[in-house]
């Protein structure tokens, strides 16, 4: 049966060029892979979905059926997404693949905060599955933006309640700053220490205070750099799914 690996992040963190690579790094590697876009609102992406809700959901219909703005349709077809799981899951099914690349919608909050996102990755029927969420590398310039972004990606896994792996996306874009951030990521001592730089004391407190209880809670980010343009870091993501896919645990 199949593994599925779902791509969230903030908008234009990089989620469908990444979706683009790992299904190619799976065929190139052996694999029979497919993607599934998510997204209705997508205009144009860097593959060409094998499933696609965009053949379910039209924004433009439900915009003009239901007299509704481009956000209020978005809102719409997110919530209707979760009644076309099983047409899609025949598809999945039909198909029948080693991997699949889910990529989600642009505004997180679409997919992750209303209940389709949730109900999706609950009911989807596979193997196993994980969760990649895209920390945008050009977000994370400050110790500060890193606490708040890693506080997105725990509010995230607490609604998808999934095997979580956080990936810095766009390396090739921060390669001064890509050790300092990876050192943030990987050592609560580097957070507090750079956080202890910062200028405003009021928020590097508070900062170092939520860091910590993520820590506790084990929601410390850990993050696997790639960059979608180069490749490089690609074999690590690869290598974190198969480690957590393997794992099976979302059965
Ligand atoms: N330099 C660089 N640019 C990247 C990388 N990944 C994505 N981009 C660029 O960032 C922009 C957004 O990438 P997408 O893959 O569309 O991001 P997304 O998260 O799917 O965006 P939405 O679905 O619109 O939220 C595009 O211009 C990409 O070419 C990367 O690793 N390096
Ligand atoms: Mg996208």
């Amino acid at each position: 049966m199949v593994k599925a690996i779902f791509i969230t992040g903030t908008a234009g963190s990089g989620k469908s060029l990444l979706t683009s690579r790992l299904v190619q790094w799976y065929r190139d590697t052996g694999g029979y892979s497919i993607t599934l876009n998510l997204d209705p609102g997508a205009i144009t992406l860097p593959y060409e979905p094998d499933i696609d809700i965009r053949n379910y959901l039209d924004l433009g219909v439900l915009m003009e059926s239901y007299g509704l703005g481009p956000n209020g349709a978005l809102i719409m077809a997110s919530d209707l997404a979760a009644t076309k799981l099983d047409e899609i899951q025949q598809e999945i099914d039909e198909a029948n693949p080693d991997y699949l690349i889910v990529d989600t919608p642009g505004q997180i909050e679409l997919f992750a905060f209303r209940a389709s996102g949730p109900y999706f990755i609950s009911n989807l029927q596979a193997d196993s599955k994980a969760t990649i969420f895209a920390f945008d590398a050009t977000l994370v310039s400050s110790p500060i933006n890193f606490v708040s972004i890693s506080l997105l990606a725990s509010a995230v896994r607490l609604r998808l309640k999934s095997a979580q792996i956080n990936v810095l996306t766009k390396r090739d874009l921060v390669i001064d700053k890509l050790k300092e951030i990876l050192d943030w990521a990987g050592s609560t001592q580097a957070l507090e220490s750079a956080l202890s730089s910062e200028k405003d004391v009021e928020y590097s407190l508070l900062s170092k205070d939520l860091s910590r209880s993520m820590a506790r809670a084990g929601f410390a980010p850990g993050l696997v750099a790639v960059s979608s343009t180069t490749m490089n870091g690609l074999v690590n993501i690869a290598a974190a799914l198969s480690r957590t896919l393997n794992l099976g645990e979302d059965g």
